[in-house]
């Protein structure tokens, strides 16, 4: 479902916009109806996943610094990366009658009841970032972020080149984001699928690092001890690599050499150590979604159609390519 690109959003939207919410409704569909707002009359209310990456860290700031420059309150909240701290985040926006609310489910499964309740306040929901795995897609407005599958499929490529002169076994350890984030499970799934042209990947432990770097780090002294023979990390996020590193030196043994790492999302930190050569390769996944936000609210507020996915545009860097670039990183 959530795949589904191009298609619109604007029939969900607009009956927000008319004001067809039921009766026990109390004001948002009402105010809506009388036409788009004052753009300094909209308040949004945005439920992020928590504070847990550098990642995670860039996104905060830009979504609250693109708001403060388009002149739209913000209400914000961090749900330390628990579903039900989300659930209640987005049932005070609904109580509260924000114009739009928004947000970046710690994962996947598990929303349709409370989405069911903003969509029955007449509030439009914007997903960002993150997907939802729900069969009805009216419940949001637009999925605005990265194509995680693509981006493990880059890290599987990248491994596949790296190793093509090699024919004994390729050892890989795995270090997974949250569990049930659509970007732990689609990351897996893209990576899984290139290495598995060739018998010799072997993925020998794939365990949670959560996303944080002390997740990423005890996680990996622990697979170290099982599996001596590893060649290769594939970290789902930069920061479950920079832990990787530290358990890796804490071992004896040289990241970037004796076991290679590659990342996913490219934040600062992270292209610091491909610079210095401790990790050897980073997808890049944009935190940088508050303009594309932005344009999604003026857009409902207007009455305009949406598109139901947008989609980041990203690269990948290598050593080089993260030397030349680090002096211009935004974040
Ligand atoms: O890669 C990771 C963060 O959802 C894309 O969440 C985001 C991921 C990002 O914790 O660092």
């Amino acid at each position: 479902m959530k795949k589904i690109i191009g298609t619109f959003a604007a029939g969900a939207m607009l009956l927000a916009l008319a004001g067809c919410a039921p009766a026990a409704d109390t004001g948002s569909g009402d105010a809506a109806a009388a036409g788009p707002k004052a753009e300094s009359d909209l308040v949004v209310g945005f439920a992020q996943v928590g504070a847990e990456s550098g990642w995670r860290t860039a996104n905060t700031k830009d979504i609250q610094s693109a708001f403060e420059e388009a002149g739209i309150e913000l209400k914000f909240s961090d749900a330390q990366q628990k579903q039900e701290n989300q659930i209640k985040a987005i049932r005070s926006y609904i109580q509260q009658q924000v114009d739009v609310i928004a947000f970046s489910p710690v994962v996947e499964t598990g929303w349709d009841a409370v989405l069911n309740e903003a969509k029955d306040a007449g509030i439009p929901v914007v997903l960002t970032d993150r997907a939802v795995d729900s069969a009805d897609d009216s419940l949001y407005v637009t999925f605005l972020g990265s194509d995680f599958v693509l981006e493990g499929e880059k890290a599987g490529d990248w491994v596949v080149e790296e190793y093509k002169d090699q024919t004994e076994p390729v050892e890989i350890i795995q270090l997974e984001g949250t569990t049930g984030a659509a970007p732990a499970i689609d990351r897996a799934e893209g990576f899984a699928e290139v290495i598995a042209s060739d018998p010799k990947f072997e993925v020998v432990a794939s365990q949670t690092g959560d996303f944080t770097r002390a997740g990423g780090k005890q996680v990996t002294e622990a697979l170290l001890k099982s599996n001596p023979g590893v060649d290769l990390i594939y970290a789902h996020n930069d920061d479950m690599g920079l832990g990787a590193i530290e358990a890796i030196e804490a071992a004896g043994l040289v990241p970037g050499k004796d076991i290679k790492i590659v990342t996913v999302d490219a934040v600062k930190d992270g292209m610091t150590a491909l610079a210095d050569g401790k990790i050897n390769f980073i997808v890049e996944c944009s935190p940088l979604l508050g303009k594309q936000l932005i344009e999604v609210v003026k857009q409902i507020n207007n009455g305009e159609a949406t598109e139901k996915r947008i989609v980041t545009e990203e690269t990948t860097f290598t050593q080089e390519q993260a030397i030349e670039a680090l002096p211009t990183r935004a974040y």
